[in-house]
């Protein structure tokens, strides 16, 4: 009942005569007929946020379009086909992002004119699609944009939360959180599938039958609905899909009986479970219920996603009777984005066992031939481990396929490589040692049951291999790759930087670099340039105006675009070291305050600006949300030194903020401890758009550092391989910390910025924290060589010609960075698919 298409029926399918406008004046007509015809308020009125979904509704008719010939395209040639599972995507907007792969922005820009309207205003109408927490889900996002546009046979799969993380409000106690409401009204780009519906099962037991054959049974069953998210290439017919799930329960499941008795709760008591799955991401998980509500919403991506993969593997092969489960890695991959999908691994074997009746090996081999991982930390509390109790309690069928595997991972240890037998306990996916609380090693589970492991930029990958799964690599050394991260050139610098894409199209003489980032190298030879120079700086300021009003609008602070705009985006953690740059801040302030009225005047006047959400539990995370907030407050109010210093905090960062502030942007701040973080994307579209950066050797800085140059890089702080030393001298009483670190943590515990107690944030700064953790991020061994690469900063931009130069080369040196390379990379060493572009 779940058929995709053609059983014949598509040719049922009654021709339309509805032209699929493409001209100014056609499409100006279209959408004037949507705004009319398909109304989604009164159709006598023709208001901005009307025209914007009049305008969605007209481009969706061509992605529509593209994406059902894509579909059969697909479907005629049965390629291999890639699906990408994954709980976050950060979507952003869609309109300029649609016109703009369609080469419609134009076209689109003079129909609107026609009707009276910009296509800025009405492009601002639009709500973010906000189904991520950070840089993992703007991955995804980006990775679907190159698997398109390189006309790859690959789909997303993911949820669709109806609150979305949440919303940041900033007040003066620092964040609050709401419900984000991108689906208040509703979405334009997806399109809800009646058609696709599957069942998933929660909690119930295993059935045996006499036989031997095992079965789940009882529990309760919710239906996931396909809503699609059509994303068109870029420069191409074909479109692919993101099909997000969503839970609902049926009718039949709806007590009418109880209902008129007036039991109105217990009636619809499956209809208010549904609603909880797709709610919110990252549901606080500190009690059981929450824990269990987490797992419910990662199986019911994995189960959703993998009966629609098996079903349509299963159509392709209608009327053929010669295939086998065995050619099924032939004809899909499943990628899993993180370890949040690793339940993928037991339900294809369950799917495979219990439901076509294969038998073990022949399920393990078709699943370990098709399941491929990919770790984006290495931060030990962000690798899942689930209580056993929780998973036998909700998944029972599940865990008594992960003990299976768990058993034969072991037994083959010992047979084959018994050298290894001491580090059994490390590499077992069950962890019993604490006997309380065992639990299941989620990230052990996905390296033991995929073919291919791969870290996200060449340090981290490194890492992996070295440290968190160095076991494992002793053994299987041809399973791990490096895949290093990318980013949409199209979203993040064609679309959001419109002037400096056309100087770099008009100075490369093409806009091959579009889609070929490697070409942005042909700018180096124009780096001492004059009149490239002048075009730089005025594209450049343009933006900086724009980021500036957007700034007044939203926080009420004015800031003037001649100073230097310098930007820390990205979400609020501790190894993020949002602190190192507040308490370097802070020092500058008080050195400010200490100069003459002559010294301030020669010295670089600053913006500096952060944003980020803090995860609603992460109190560390949210004092340094206040702290900003307060230092802004005292900072921007000094009349002494508010033309030399700014500091603002950017409220509720996200994909369309991103797109104003990093082509605005002249630094950035990426400053992780190093070896910390896996790579960063922020930091490759801060430098494809000119932008400075001032970082540690970390993820993917690492790289940067070395494709744009040495000199053009603010380099501080220790080295990835110099932590452990660092942090075991700390702990034993040999660190001694540098006097401007102590005396920018003074002035604020000194309350130079309010009356908030910061001692609980500062004190984890110190040797005191008494938890053995003391300054765990080494932010005040970091401290001394971070403000003197700050200085370094400071004299840099005094010579506007050298500035220009570094910045035309950090673009030029960005080539490696777009998704392009990476999605080839994964299609060609990972998931083995071929291009399989719509004629
Ligand atoms: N990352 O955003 C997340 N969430 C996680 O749960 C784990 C990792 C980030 O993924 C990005 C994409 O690979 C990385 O660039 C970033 O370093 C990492 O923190």
């Amino acid at each position: 009942h779940n058929k995709e298409t053609t059983d014949g029926s598509a040719a049922k399918v009654p021709a339309i005569a509805q032209p699929l406008a493409e001209k100014p004046s056609d499409i100006a007509s279209n959408i004037a007929f949507h705004a009319r015809y398909s109304p989604h308020f009164s159709p006598l009125k023709f208001d901005p946020e009307q025209a914007y979904y009049a305008t969605a509704d007209s481009v969706r008719d061509l992605l529509i379009h593209r994406w059902n010939e894509t579909f059969l395209h697909f479907h005629k040639v049965d390629p291999k086909q890639t699906y990408y599972l994954s709980m976050e995507y950060l979507q952003g907007r869609a309109l300029t992002n649609a016109i703009g792969n369609l080469g419609l922005s134009g076209a689109y820009a003079d129909a609107l004119k026609k009707l009276g309207y910009e296509l800025e205003e009405i492009a601002e109408k639009e709500k973010d699609a906000a189904l991520g927490n950070g840089g993992l889900g703007r991955l995804a996002s980006c990775f679907l944009d190159s698997m398109a546009t390189l006309n790859l046979p690959a789909w997303g799969y993911g949820l669709r939360y109806r609150y979305g993380l949440f919303k940041q409000l900033i007040s003066k106690e620092g964040q609050e959180e709401v419900a984000e409401d991108w689906l208040e009204k509703f979405s334009p780009w997806e399109v809800v599938r009646h058609d696709v519906l599957y069942p998933v099962r929660f909690f119930g037991h295993v059935e045996v039958s006499p036989t031997g054959s095992r079965k789940w049974v009882g529990g309760e069953v919710i239906q996931a609905l396909a809503y699609d998210v059509p994303i068109p290439g870029y420069n191409t017919k074909n479109t692919i899909s993101l099909r997000l799930w969503e839970a609902k329960s049926s009718a039949k499941d709806f007590n009418l009986f109880e209902f008129n008795e007036g039991k109105y709760e217990s009636a619809s008591q499956l209809h208010s479970k549904a609603q909880q799955i797709c709610a919110v991401l990252y549901p606080g998980d500190a009690t059981e219920d929450g824990k269990i509500l987490r797992l419910k919403q990662q199986f019911f991506l994995c189960s959703a996603s993998l009966q629609d993969i098996i079903m349509r593997f299963k159509e392709r092969r209608e009327g053929n009777m010669a295939w086998n489960w065995s050619d099924f890695p032939s004809k899909v991959a499943v990628q899993l984005n993180d370890t949040h999908p690793t339940l993928a691994i037991p339900e294809l074997m369950r799917l495979l066992m219990d439901g076509e009746e294969l038998g073990w090996d022949e399920a393990w081999d078709v699943t370990t031939r098709t399941v491929a991982y990919t770790n984006h930390t290495v931060l030990p509390e962000a690798l899942e481990k689930w209580p056993q109790a929780v998973m036998y309690k909700l998944l029972p069928r599940h865990m008594e396929i992960i003990e299976e595997i768990d058993k034969r991972f072991m037994a083959m240890i010992r047979s084959t490589f018994s050298s290894m037998e001491s580090k059994l306990s490390d590499m077992q996916i069950l962890d019993s040692s604490n006997p309380q609380k065992p639990v299941v090693r989620m990230a052990n589970l996905c390296v033991v049951s995929s073919h291919k492991v791969n870290g996200v930029a060449e340090l981290h990958s490194d890492i992996l291999k070295a440290d968190l799964f160095a076991n494992y690599f002793s053994i299987w050394p041809a399973k791990f790759q490096n895949k290093t991260n990318g980013v949409t050139p199209r979203r993040w610098i064609k679309f959001c930087s419109p002037e400096l894409s056309d100087i770099i199209t008009k100075w490369l003489k093409t806009d091959g670099w579009i889609t070929n980032l490697d070409l942005l190298s042909g700018l180096r030879q124009f780096a001492d340039n004059d009149k490239l120079h002048a075009e730089w700086a005025s594209a450049k300021m343009a933006n900086k105006h724009r980021l500036a009003q957007y700034v007044l609008h939203v926080t009420g602070v004015s800031i003037d675009p001649n100073s230097l705009f310098d930007i820390q985006i990205k979400r609020i953690h501790e190894y993020k070291r949002q602190l190192l740059n507040i308490l370097g801040t802070v020092y500058r302030y008080k050195k400010l305050k200490e100069m003459s009225i002559e010294e301030r005047k020669k010295t670089t006047p600053r913006t500096v600006m952060l944003g980020g959400k803090a995860f609603a539990t992460y109190t560390n995370a949210k004092r340094i949300v206040k702290l900003v907030n307060d230092v802004g407050s005292v900072v921007n109010n000094d009349p002494e030194i508010n033309n030399y210093l700014k500091v603002i905090f950017i409220p509720n960062y996200n994909v369309s903020v991103a797109e104003l502030l990093i082509p605005g942007s002249e630094l950035s701040q990426h400053i992780s401890t190093a070896g910390m973080e896996a790579s960063g994307t922020s930091n490759m579209k801060f430098s494809l758009n000119g932008c400075l950066i001032i970082g540690t050797l970390d993820g993917a800085n690492v790289e940067i550092r070395q494709e744009i140059g040495e000199d053009n890089f603010f380099l501080f702080g220790a080295k990835a391989d110099e932590v452990a030393k660092l942090r075991k001298d700390r702990e034993n009483g040999l660190f001694k910390p540098d006097p401007r670190f102590e005396e920018a943590k003074q002035f604020i515990r000194g309350g130079a910025f309010g009356s908030y107690d910061y001692s609980a944030l500062l004190d984890s700064l110190e040797g005191n924290s008494g938890y053995g953790r003391a300054d765990y991020f080494l932010v005040g061994y970091d401290f001394p060589s971070y403000i003197e690469a700050q200085s370094r900063v400071d004299e840099a931009y005094k010579d506007r010609k050298r500035w220009l130069k570094m910045s035309i080369l950090s673009t030029a040196g960005s080539g490696k960075f777009s998704s392009d390379r990476t999605i080839s990379q994964y299609a060609n060493e990972i998931w083995g698919i071929k291009a399989c572009p719509v004629p």
